[in-house]
């Protein structure tokens, strides 16, 4: 297949560019490195030491053989060059992972709250527009997250984006229907993230696009087998208090000797996923993609639950790290439940990677190798979820299960 892959530069979509392109995929990166200019914003460089694009490219080159194209657009700002670009290159398949990630990052301010906005709603509304103009039937996969969902403990299984409910009306009949799963956005980031399924439901109804939407936990772990390659084929780890998440965090913390960093009681449970499940998830559903005229196909992302604090009690156990409960910058419940369905990927054929199998050989192999690259000075959160003057919320109104609950 020809795949485009928007957002090819960073963290998940340089490892999905190799694989995809290892398999035979023509791919063309499209970047902005606008991911590379943050890093120089928060004074902040990636724990592995990573090459520039074109180093990286004439590395896979020569290492398999494969060519991949690399272009420089902003799909968010250079609408007309997006547009070309998908006309010259005809992809059956575009992966969208070109937006602003970190939730900290989303709420350092006004501006970075703007941002955050501007650039991924204006992105994802960019490809939506442009594939319908450019009058292609193009199967967009884009990278969501589990966050849509909230982390509210609503007792049940999370199911693949849509919830079966009885609508009850006035005459006291009840009404069967599937309706989005409600959305409980945490951070200004993961409202963007919400406000995407709304513009893939739109695109999908009006002009018949086939949209896949994978619901991303966190991801773990840097290198995957194509990374490992060359040196200077090495993945980004980001460790820093803006766009370090909490796992990779803490094996970076244990492999320098500094305590990690539990926010609160470290009650949150989240969802996790390694970064070679990743790539492998993205040529599952690139490869099998919805009919045209179905509604938008929703996926769970995702491979086991934890607890923050077992995380950090785990990683403590294994490498003697001591633990610090920090007062949580964020605006989350101090603790929640998460049971997720994630039936669709198991029955596609992924063979998950456990905690278990990866975790010593990435402190020892990354996070210790690169450790002495670290600025511990960027290691604490510094974003901080409200101002002095905000008015104080309970943990009853952060565990609603929806904002609409
Ligand atoms: P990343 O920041 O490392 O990569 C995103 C890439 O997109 C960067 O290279 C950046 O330069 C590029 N980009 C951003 N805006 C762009 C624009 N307007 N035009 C062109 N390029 C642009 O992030 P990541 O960790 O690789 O995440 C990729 C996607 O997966 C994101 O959409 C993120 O929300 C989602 N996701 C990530 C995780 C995770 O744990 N990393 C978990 C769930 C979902
Ligand atoms: N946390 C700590 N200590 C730390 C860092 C984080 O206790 O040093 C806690 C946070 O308070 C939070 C949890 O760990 O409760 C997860 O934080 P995170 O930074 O690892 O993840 P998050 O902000 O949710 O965002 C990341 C990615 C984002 C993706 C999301 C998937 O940056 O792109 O969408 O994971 S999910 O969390 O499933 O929504």
């Amino acid at each position: 297949m020809r795949i485009m892959i928007l957002g090819g530069d960073g963290f998940c979509g340089w490892p999905t560019s190799l694989h995809l392109s290892r398999l035979g995929h023509d791919i063309t990166i499209v970047d902005n490195l606008s991911r590379r200019n943050i890093d120089n914003e928060l004074e902040v460089s990636s724990l592995t030491p990573i090459s520039t694009p074109s180093v990286r490219l004439r590395a896979w080159e020569a290492a398999t053989g494969g060519t991949i194209a690399f272009e420089r657009v902003d799909v968010a700002q250079e609408y007309d060059r997006l547009l070309t670009l998908i006309q010259q290159v005809q992809p059956d398949t575009i992966i969208h992972f070109a937006e602003q990630r970190s939730a900290p990052y989303s709420m350092k301010s006004a501006a970075h709250k703007r941002y955050t906005v501007d650039n991924n709603l204006n992105a994802t509304n960019n490809v939506l527009a442009a594939v319908v103009e450019s009058r292609q039937d193009i199967h967009i996969v884009h990278l969501g997250t589990m966050g849509v969902y909230g982390y509210s403990s609503s007792g049940m299984k999370i199911p693949e984006g849509y919830l079966s409910i009885l609508a009850q009306a006035e005459d006291g009949q009840s009404h069967p229907q599937e309706i989005l799963y409600p959305t409980s956005p945490g951070s200004i980031y993961h409202l963007t993230k919400s406000q995407d399924q709304l513009l893939f439901a739109f695109y999908a109804k009006n002009d018949g696009l086939r949209i896949t939407d994978l619901h991303q936990g966190i991801v773990w772990g840097t290198q995957t087998l194509d990374t490992k390659l060359d040196e200077r084929l090495l993945n980004r780890f980001d460790y820093d208090g803006d766009y370090g998440t909490v796992l990779n965090r803490f094996l970076m913390q244990a492999a320098i000797g500094y305590p990690l960093t539990v926010h609160g009681t470290g009650g949150q449970t989240r969802a996790f996923i390694h970064i070679q499940d990743t790539v492998r998830c993205l040529e599952i559903a690139s490869t099998t993609p919805p009919e045209r005229g179905s509604r938008v196909r929703i996926l769970n992302q995702v491979t086991e639950t934890h607890r923050v604090a077992d995380l950090a009690k785990l990683v403590a156990d294994m490498t003697g790290a001591q633990i610090d409960f920090l007062e949580n910058p964020r605006q989350e419940a101090a603790e929640n439940e998460l049971d997720v369905s994630n039936d669709q990927f198991l029955a596609l054929g992924l063979d998950p990677t456990t905690l278990a199998e990866g975790l010593l050989e990435e402190i020892t192999e990354t996070a210790g190798k690169y450790g002495d690259r670290c600025d511990r000075d960027r290691i604490p959160c510094r974003s901080l979820w409200r101002q002095s003057n905000s008015t104080d919320v309970t943990d009853a109104a952060l565990r609603t299960p929806a904002a609409t609950g």
